[in-house]
């Protein structure tokens, strides 16, 4: 069985087209008209090794708000949508991701319970035109929509890029490896209760 999904959102604020390969090589066609997000999504994709085709038009005009947030909601629905029942995933997970000076932790359950936690700071408004306040709000989206309980942490940091690049990076290492198939249990749901 192939876990994939394609899932197409449109409001009148944005429009959204999301493809999703769980088990991919970590190639990614990404095209938000935000090129920070952009370049943060491809990250998502090469380091959990998910293949990811990601289209966005929103209302720029506005703001960037609502094209990052229903990128997170679609995203977390076709992520949601490959994995099915869940059967047979790792489903803990946790990183460590330095980048220079920064230090991020993240932990994550797939456990189909959203809940965020989101303890890391900017110290500035934007990373080149991306507003850096966004970072929760995608992050909160996702896991809202996927199903995550997905806890992320920044220990120490100065750098802005770096601060929200190993954010990315942690929630994509992850999220990779919470799905990988555990070969012991690879027929159940890994849970007591028998689902997720
Ligand atoms: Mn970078």
């Amino acid at each position: 069985m192939t876990r994939q999904a394609e899932i197409t959102r449109k409001t009148k604020e944005t429009e959204i087209s999301v493809k999703i390969r769980v088990d991919g090589a970590g190639v990614s066609r990404i095209s938000t008209g935000i090129g920070f997000f952009d370049h943060m999504l491809d990250q998502l994709a090469r380091h959990s090794l998910m293949d990811l085709e990601i289209t966005a038009k929103g209302d720029l005009h506005i703001d960037q708000h609502h094209t990052v947030e229903d990128v997170g909601i679609t995203l977390g629905q076709a992520f949601r949508q490959a994995l099915g029942e869940l059967r047979g995933i790792v489903r803990y997970a946790d990183a460590m991701i330095p980048m220079d000076e920064t230090l991020t932790r993240v932990a994550v359950d797939v456990s189909g319970r959203p809940f965020l936690v989101f303890k890391t700071a900017f110290s500035n408004a934007k990373i080149g035109e991306f507003d850096t306040e966004l970072v929760r709000e995608f992050f909160q989206a996702f896991a809202q929509n996927a199903g995550l309980t997905l806890h992320i942490e920044t220990l120490y940091g100065v750098n802005n890029h770096h601060i929200a690049e190993s954010c990315f990076k942690g929630v994509a290492r992850t999220i990779g490896r919470a799905v990988a198939i555990d070969e012991r249990q690879a027929d159940r749901i890994p849970s007591t209760k028998g689902a997720l």
